[in-house]
């Protein structure tokens, strides 16, 4: 194919405004540029796509099976990829356009945080290292909710994310498949989103469905001038995709939420298995040797069902022979041990809507149940049945199927084994592995910090690290080079400038770029404990009032989150943050010194710039509760040092990067083992004068939460407890003393500008260990065993 070059691709670019909109560039909207420049991406990609596509269907390929996919926006990544980036810049600014007005283009948020966005990842390094990876999952109408902040209080609206279309991705409806419930047929329709590989032809494909009815609208219906009736068939189709569940903690037991699960893991099967029988016919005995479906938590379980249903009840394959197939395609990645969170099903439920699947999970239940006693372990059967007590457990379905269960972080995995899962790590212990959890650096170094990009390549002299990024490593010798860090910091001041104009524009705030960026910014959950942030602010700024306290440095606290619609207390956490943010920022005491900012609507863009600009990374959940935790590893990409404890991944990220280079505080699991059954909130509240002055202003009038009663929940849930036992299970205030001290060590350290910006920049150094590539890389290795494929055409 002929270079893309910048006349080439201003000719086409206003051809291409012109036929469609009838508009000059300078008159065209955002999104009519991106949809041109997408139609000639688009055109050039094609032939990749279709025979990467083709190559995954000759070859043994994995498939990606998730509920979220949180790509986030992709014009710039697509242009990266294919080394566009500069031309198009040029392209654009000859037409008087600058690149950045794809910044109003919305994110694609077709997930609620991590999980969605580490599927997003993989797909990425997937199509970077040739590994034929497809994902499958929803085509919501609408993404995760948009959040803005209004009088303190987070407001959700609707996120219509492809209002203007989408250019991004092919309507395939020649691919479509029905999907059979109880009390409805649905069309489900493909959508097929490429995913470029980083300067290679591969690309991975991400199919989406979409939920459309079989029939448009009633027609005799209509004519009789009843038109709600008939549309209504239209509306309840439309309805199974038509928007993400916005809960990321606790599981609700909504039909509407199974009738997704099964929508796309039904067409999805349905699909693999058409692709299937085109090339190899029906060797159904050979299906698990060109197929393996990864399932990312337990949200698309019911594909395992689903599977053995198609195979027994369509092709005619005896039950045992299906069961040994599924056993061998299945693998069931475990993101959370939190006990709220783990999906299980009225049987009724169940029943009513898919009740041919039903009927096949009683037979794996009682498949389970022979097995259990054949290796001697009846007197757990009961915690290992799929079905018990009216009860369908979906992780145990999970586990019972997969050749490979695995967690998302070496202490995570270590926690599932000894005590979430132990009963089943007795059973199966070799169906446990750990796959620690990575970012790609293309979205979350090259792309969201070109700057220290340029700079790491010039001192490495060679941009390998884009693709190996493990080549970092080399330039750790440099945090001893005067010159080096000077052009570091150089760098981190420019993105905190830029960041500080982002914050200006978007959120009205005016931040200064030569205070400390200290950046907490993750979903909103009492185990992430922005709370126990929130009330070290709070203990610093009484300490410096009081004198207790001085010589803090400046530092702007930079808080970005969205909270779950129906979490009171998170409600009353972004509340309580804004409380303070006005406080703090208007004392004359402590102005210029203390700056708080709750940055509105946090998505994958904000993040981007967020990430680049911090220099410290808040990663402070209980010791025990966060799976693994990505953020922690985009900040360290970017030079921030870690303030945390040992949970998750940010175990691996400071024997990686040395725990003198970070800030680590805080009961360790096994502390907290110990501690949690005799600890007392209220009575460590009541003996320690400087906690109870920060709880208590929760009470004492200091804030307002608009007489909703937030805060005085939150304060209940803190000291009140029914016992003293069950108060403040997080833990919040019995670590918030050593997280003081450590954020004051920090804060001492950072007066010797230099001294810190070694720890950052040996941070940046030794983050080679997360990078996607290499967690993607093991997954094909020791679950998958997939290699790479070569696309031709
Ligand atoms: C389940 C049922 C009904 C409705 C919603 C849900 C639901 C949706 C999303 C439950 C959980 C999630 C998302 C969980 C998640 O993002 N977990 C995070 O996964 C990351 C990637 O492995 C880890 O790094 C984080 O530690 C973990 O919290």
């Amino acid at each position: 194919m002929k270079e893309l070059t910048k006349e080439r691709f201003v000719e086409k670019f206003r051809e291409i405004l012109e036929s469609e909109y009838f508009v000059e560039p300078q008159e065209a909207s955002a999104w009519q540029i991106q949809s041109a420049v997408g139609k000639i991406i688009m055109a050039r990609i094609t032939p990749d796509a279709n025979a990467s596509l083709h190559a995954h269907t000759k070859t043994r390929r994995a498939c990606y099976f998730s509920m979220e996919f949180l790509v986030g926006r992709a014009i710039y990544n697509n242009l990266l990829s294919l080394g566009l980036l500069d031309v198009v810049d040029e392209a654009l600014k000859e037409c008087g356009i600058s690149v950045s007005v794809f910044e109003d283009i919305e994110d694609a948020a077709l997930g609620n945080g991590g999980l969605g966005r580490l599927a997003a990842c993989f797909l990425d390094s997937a199509a970077t290292l040739d590994l034929p990876i497809d994902g499958y999952g929803i085509r919501y109408r609408y993404g995760l909710f948009k959040q803005e902040i209004v009088d303190g209080f987070q407001k959700e609206t609707a996120d219509d994310w492809s209002e203007h279309g989408d250019p991004w991705s092919k309507r395939t409806a020649g691919d479509s498949v029905l999907i059979h419930f109880a009390d409805q047929t649905v069309n489900a329709v493909p959508y097929d989103m490429p995913i470029l590989g980083y300067h290679t032809n591969h690309i991975s494909n991400l199919r989406l469905w979409q939920s459309e009815a079989v029939h448009p609208f009633d027609f005799n219906l209509f004519n009789d001038q009843k038109y709600d009736e008939a549309v209504r068939d239209k509306n309840r189709a439309e309805d199974i995709s038509r928007v993400l569940y916005p809960n990321d903690s606790s599981w609700e037991g909504k039909k509407l939420r199974l009738k997704q699960e099964y929508f796309f893991t039904c067409a999805s099967l349905t699909s693999i298995l058409r692709d299937f029988k085109r090339v190899h016919g029906k060797d159904w005995s050979r299906l698990s040797d060109y197929v393996t479906i990864q399932l990312n938590d337990t949200h698309p379980v019911l594909a395992i069902p689903e599977l053995m249903r198609q195979l027994v009840d369509e092709e005619n394959i005896n039950f045992d022979e299906a069961l040994a197939i599924c056993k061998r395609i299945f693998n069931y990645t475990n993101h959370t041990i939190m006990a709220e969170a783990l999906e299980s099903w009225p049987v009724d439920l169940v029943r009513s809507v898919i009740p041919n699947v039903y009927a096949m999970i009683e037979l794996l239940n009682n498949a389970l149940i022979k097995e259990v006693s054949s290796l001697g372990m009846e007197q757990e059967q009961y915690r290992l049945q799929i079905i018990n007590d009216g009860t369908v457990y979906m992780a145990r379905m999970a586990i019972f199927m997969s050749r490979v269960v695995n967690g998302v972080a070496r202490l995570h995995t270590e926690i599932l084994k000894r005590n979430a899962l132990n009963e089943w790590y007795r059973l199966y212990p070799d169906r446990f592995q750990n796959k620690t959890n990575g970012v790609t650096q293309r979205r979350w170094l090259a792309l969201c910090n070109r700057e220290l990009t340029g700079l790491l390549k010039e001192k490495l002299g060679s941009d390998a690290f884009i693709t190996n990024l493990q080549a970092l490593r080399k330039l750790l010798p440099l945090a001893e080079d005067e010159d080096t860090i000077r052009q570091f910091m150089a760098v981190k001041q420019q993105k905190k400038e830029q960041l500080a104009a982002f914050i200006r524009e978007h959120d009205g705030a005016v931040i200064d770029p030569n205070t400390i960026f200290d950046i907490q910014i993750k979903r909103l959950h009492e185990y992430k404990r922005q709370l126990m942030n929130a009330f070290s602010i709070l203990y610093i700024y009484y300490g410096i009032k009081d004198g207790s306290i001085t010589g803090f440095a400046p530092t702007t606290f930079l808080f970005a989150a969205k909270s779950a619609p129906g979490y009171f207390r998170a409600k009353g956490i972004i509340k309580y943050i804004n409380e303070i943010a006005e406080l703090v920022n208007n004392d004359p005491d402590t102005k210029g010194i203390l700056n708080v900012v709750f940055v509105k609507n946090y998505n994958v863009s904000s993040a981007e710039k967020l990430v680049a600009a911090a220099d410290t990374s808040i990663q402070i959940s209980t010791a025990g509760f966060e799976a693994s935790g990505t953020g922690n590893m985009k900040l360290m990409l970017n030079g921030a040092v870690t303030l945390g404890t040992l949970d998750g991944a940010n175990v691996e990220i400071v024997e990686e990067a040395g725990i003198e280079n970070n800030y680590i505080f805080g009961a360790k699991v096994e502390e907290l083992n110990e501690i949690m059954p005799h600890y007392n909130a209220h009575a460590l509240y009541e003996s320690d004068p400087k906690i109870k002055r920060v709880v208590d202003t929760l009470i004492d009038g200091t804030f307002s939460d608009g007489g909703q009663h937030y805060f005085r929940e939150l304060y209940n849930s803190l000291v009140q407890g029914a016992v003293w036992s069950t108060a403040d299970t997080y833990y919040v205030l019995g670590d918030l003393t050593s997280f003081v001290e450590a954020r004051l060590r920090l804060n001492r350290d950072a007066q010797n500008k230099e001294e810190f910006a070694r720890k950052c920049f040996r941070n940046i150094c030794c983050s080679g260990k997360f990078s996607s590539d290499r967690t993607i890389r093991h997954y094909a290795e020791m679950i998958w065993e997939i290699e790479p494929v070569e696309v031709n055409w």
